[in-house]
């Protein structure tokens, strides 16, 4: 069992929770732009990339500013951002991954990560999981951001596997558009409701078997966990 299926992780939400920093990076430009900016803020964030982000952001502040500021903000908001990232370790991987991944590499089946960070493989090494993927997509490598599939589509190709060889693994509503839009088993991470679009829908990775697996490599799409 090996060749019919590969994973795509998508990383924050699902590897580790790098949201909070960023919440509290983008917190800290919206105080300096002297407007409020919530953790409910921050959830329209969630797997956006870093520029459409700033836009909702400043879209939320009512505040406009120039191209050239843009790119200031932009540039200072990640520097603050890399901060929080620097200490991070492998206490900070999420409940269910190292199981999940152990569990792959059991069955032969590989995997690569799907994000919009442009900062993923920094991340991946601080927390220890950079030399377990077979590839990383991420922020750099895509011309268009989630919901377009494309960051899954090179993954797929990463995997020399077809879209529907793939299984997406994603926490936010524009990553499961984007493994839907690739014609991938989507998986969502996390609350039901939100992540309705999902072919299958999970609160975490530990509820993730390895008979689930097997399933799933025998062609069970459809049936819900
Ligand atoms: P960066 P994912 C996404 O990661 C985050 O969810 C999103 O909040 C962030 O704006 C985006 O990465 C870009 O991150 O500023 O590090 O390039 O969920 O796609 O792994
Ligand atoms: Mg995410």
């Amino acid at each position: 069992m090996n060749s019919k299926i590969g994973v795509i992780f998508d990383l924050d939400g699902v590897i580790v929770d790098t949201a909070k920093y960023h919440y509290l990076a983008w917190k800290s430009l919206a105080d300096d732009l002297g407007f409020e900016f919530t953790e409910k803020h921050n959830e329209l964030l969630k797997g956006v990339s870093r520029v459409r982000s700033l836009e909702i952001l400043l879209n939320i502040g009512k505040v406009q500013l120039s191209e050239e500021k843009r790119q200031v903000v932009l540039v200072s908001k990640n520097v603050e951002y890399l901060e929080f990232i620097k200490k991070m370790n492998s206490s900070e991987i999420l409940p269910g991954v190292q199981d999940l991944l152990d569990t792959l590499d059991e069955l032969g089946i590989k995997y690569v990560l799907g994000s919009a960070s442009k900062n993923a493989p920094l991340i991946l090494k601080q927390v220890g999981l950079f030399d377990r993927f077979t590839g990383i997509v991420d922020g750099n490598s895509v011309s268009k951001a989630k919901p377009d599939p494309e960051v899954f589509l090179i993954g797929a190709e990463k995997l020399h596997l077809q879209p529907e060889q793939c299984i997406v693994f994603e926490d936010a509503i524009a990553g499961i558009e984007a493994a839907n839009a690739a014609n991938m088993i989507s998986i969502g991470v996390g609350d039901k409701a939100t992540l309705e679009e999902a072919d299958f829908n999970i609160e975490s990775l530990t509820e993730i078997t390895a008979d689930f697996i097997r399933e799933l490599v025998k062609g069970k799409k459809k049936q819900k966990v």
